[in-house]
């Protein structure tokens, strides 16, 4: 692997937040500015957020949702939505909250030269180096997963020493001190992120019982020079080398546990973290950090390039990119840096990666930084599995299994339903009502439960683990589908249907008004449907077999089949019907292209065909996700230099000063490769890393398709270490476009097809 594809590279320090190099450990998230006079490192815990959590009294919601289903299906939208919006939809998530920043300030350094700032992705490791007054400064920063620390190594080699002071700022309420080679900062978070839909949205503190989550964060400092406590800082003098050893650790008891009332102890587990290591336990502190790290990330290696850009800034790289894209390497490198985010965001024992993965600097961020379950959060995992590392995929399970619990009575309360429900977003407290904001388009749709448990029959279907699918997967699934089975209602043509239903964020026209709630959507059916062949598959591997399968099975052969338009597109709604907005970023009527495989290519064409033509209509452009998105539909279309177009779009330069929440300007990639919504969202990292996996391999039960879309400009490359369905090991190699050599390892008997390109092979 060459430097130009794993390695970012800056030649001026970061000017904002989007311009600086993310590390993180899963749960310690840190953005490294490398500003010269005064280092600064955005921080973040994956446990800090607004709230606690609620109890609400949802009595008697669940008339309104039959109500609206009796006035869909006699053709009453204007009635069914009127319901929905006033009296159905209520509540919204908490927030997503900074931690606060650590500041280094060099007290004497003059105008620097030589300056270079790089994040490592082989190992991990941000670095920053200068020259100053005949002096080379170097900074080295790194986020431990083992040892649970942020760690850096301030150097000073030549005439000057260094002289600095360490402090910490933050925009929570808290308090900092010092004690010996110590610094803290102690804190909490709001009570409460209120938004009413119309003003801007405000957080609020209380001192009783509603007080929210309380933090310490810690930094300790080793040092061969002097020390000076100055009670709101730590002052260095006279020293070559400073340690920062940097900790922190949170009240959060988990998502149904007061975090005031019944909060855990954290000053204690954080202050005796701090005292753990010296000076001597740098080198050993990184040495186990860089093994933990590469133990996943080596397991995948990409290759298309020959490192000519190997010493060109990122930045440079990506704005010649716009015109010249013969830089086929920053692909390479974008496709690495989306494993090494999900590695720094998502690992066993922390949070799932939210809207922004661990990293946000806001107290009010974009959509509160929380988890958008209508398609983000989903994105941000289908990458992993492929990219062999499913222990990252651990936190996702967790969240769904305390969502399974959380979401029970919201099925009870809103639908009187069996089972368990979430809806368009949830958060730390596992929030799974619908949304009150006002607008049904994205409030009112209860179908990330069925789509979680895709992810959890995925987990089983790569990994063959039968104890996961017997003692996690399934128990799961069986409640989602409990739910979705209990709402099925015929429609006049005797197909079971879920009414009402919308398709996330898309409306359609009626006359000159629009409509989000219809009396189906494709998305909903298709997602249903897998989710019941999904149980039924399951059970047979468990050999289960009882009269709630019977149930789902006689539902499954008559659920309403995906259907073609008069223009040849796949259908979005129950009816033909106008879409409000036909280049929509949302293409959830394509759910069983990607991540589904209800429409392939090879055993569905005339769906695929279909399928093809809706893409076509709704365009190339979108925001960051929604060109992710597009990748893996043209991948799995077996287009790959449309795949690539796309990549391409993505990978369009955006300032950083575009950072505003932005639906027209549409998708790019900030300086520090973090994906422009904009604003930043980390989803389009992630659906970019899945898309271009899938143009290189593909897996499906019993077929593996190695190089299904590889696009012209690609002629010669490798991928090794890719994982297919069954937990097989997949090595490919090509030049002049054609495979030259692949390898499959693990359990591969049976394998039945093997495809290369459009080619069969056996
Ligand atoms: C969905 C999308 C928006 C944005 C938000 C966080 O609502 O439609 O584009 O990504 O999630």
């Amino acid at each position: 692997m060459t430097k130009a594809s794993s390695r970012l590279l800056y030649k001026r320090p970061a000017k904002n937040w989007n311009e600086a190099l993310p590390i993180g450990n899963g749960t310690l998230g840190g953005m490294v500015f490398g500003r010269v006079k005064e280092e600064k490192i955005s921080l973040n815990h994956d446990e800090l957020w607004s709230g606690y959590p609620k109890e609400y009294d949802d009595s008697g919601r669940s008339k309104c949702f039959k109500l609206a289903r009796e006035y869909v299906i006699n053709g009453d939208f204007e009635n069914a939505t009127e319901i929905i919006e006033n009296d159905f939809l209520s509540g919204v998530t908490q927030a997503y909250m900074p931690l606060g920043d650590i500041l280094i300030k060099y007290n004497d350094i003059d105008a620097a030269k030589n300056y270079r700032r790089s994040l490592n992705l082989s190992t991990a490791v941000a670095n920053v180096e200068f020259e100053a007054s005949n002096t080379k400064y170097t900074r080295e920063v790194f986020a431990s997963c083992p040892d649970k620390h942020i760690a850096l190594k301030l150097t000073a080699d030549g005439e000057k020493r260094l002289c600095l002071s360490i402090s910490f700022e933050s925009q929570l309420h808290s308090i900092c001190t010092t004690d010996g080679n110590k610094i803290y900062l102690s804190g909490e978070c709001p009570s409460d992120t209120q938004h009413n839909g119309k003003d801007m949205p405000k957080v609020y503190y209380c001192e009783d019982e509603r007080r929210g989550i309380q933090f310490l964060a810690g930094a300790a400092v080793h040092t061969d020079g002097i020390i000076t406590d100055n009670l709101q800082s730590l002052e260095i003098s006279d020293a070559t080398t400073v340690l920062i050893y940097l900790t922190a650790e949170t009240s959060f008891n988990g998502y149904n546990k007061h975090p005031y009332l019944q909060g855990k102890e954290y000053k204690k587990p954080c202050i005796e973290r701090l005292s753990r290591f010296d000076a001597a336990s740098y080198d050993t502190i990184k040495g186990k950090h860089i093994l933990d790290y590469k133990n996943i990330y080596d397991r995948v290696s990409f290759d298309l390039g020959n490192g000519r850009f190997e010493n060109t800034s990122t930045e440079y790289r990506l704005k010649r990119f716009q015109n010249k894209k013969d830089d086929i390497e920053l692909c390479v490198l974008f496709y690495n840096f989306g494993r090494y985010l999900a590695i720094a965001s998502s690992r066993k024992g922390s949070q799932p990666s939210n809207l922004q993965g661990i990293w946000n600097n806001n107290v009010l961020p974009p959509w509160n930084s929380n988890y958008t379950i209508n398609i983000n959060t989903e994105m941000n995992y289908w990458p992993v599995l492929m990219c062999s590392m499913p222990e990252i995929a651990s936190p996702l399970v967790e969240m769904v299994r305390e969502l399974s619990i959380a979401g029970e009575k919201t099925a009870k309360d809103f639908y009187d339903a069996p089972g368990f429900v979430c809806h368009h977003n949830t958060d730390l407290w596992r929030f799974t009502r619908p949304v009150g904001l006002g607008n049904a388009s994205w409030g009112f749709w209860s179908l990330s439960s069925g789509w979680f448990c895709h992810h959890l029959f995925e987990i089983y279907d790569y990994s063959h683990d039968i104890d996961f699918l017997k003692d996690t997967a399934y128990p799961i699934m069986i409640k989602a589908a409990e739910f979705y089975n209990h709402l099925l209602i015929k429609d006049k043509d005797g197909f079971y249907i879920f009414a009402p239903s919308t398709s996330p964020e898309n409306m359609f026209k009626i006359g000159d008004k629009r409509f989000a709630i219809s009396p189906t959507s494709t998305m909903s059916m298709s997602i249903i449907k897998e989710l019941f062949i999904n149980c039924i598959k399951a059970s047979k591997i468990l050999d289960i077999e009882n009269e709630f399968l019977r149930q789902i099975k006689e539902k499954l052969d008559n659920l309403l089949p995906l259907r073609i338009g008069s223009k040849n597109q796949l259908l979005e709604w129950y009816d033909e019907v106008e879409e409000h907005e036909v280049h929509h970023r949302h293409k959830s009527h394509l759910y069983g292209l990607n991540p589904a495989n209800e429409i392939d290519v090879d055993i569905t064409p005339e769906l695929a065909q279909a399928a093809k033509k809706s893409l076509e209509i709704r365009g190339d452009e979108g925001t960051g996700w929604s060109l992710g998105w597009k990748i893996n539909f043209w991948a799995r279309l077996r287009d790959g230099d449309h795949a690539l177009k796309l990549l391409e779009r993505q990978l369009r330069y955006t300032p950083c000063n575009i950072n505003r929440i932005s639906i027209v300007t549409g998708g790019g990639t900030y300086a520090n490769l973090f994906d422009a919504h904009p604003p930043f969202q980390i989803d389009g990292n992630f659906g970019a890393l899945s898309g271009i996996t899938q143009m290189l391999m593909q897996s499906y039960e019993n077929r593996i398709i190695l190089l299904p879309a590889l696009p012209s400009k690609w002629a010669q490359g490798s991928i090794k270490g890719l994982t297919a369905k069954g937990n097989i090991k997949v090595d490919i190699s090509w030049k002049n476009r054609r495979l030259v050599d692949y390898n499959l390892s693990g359990n591969i008997e049976y394998i039945i097809v093997i495809y290369i390109g459009n080619v069969l092979e056996k």
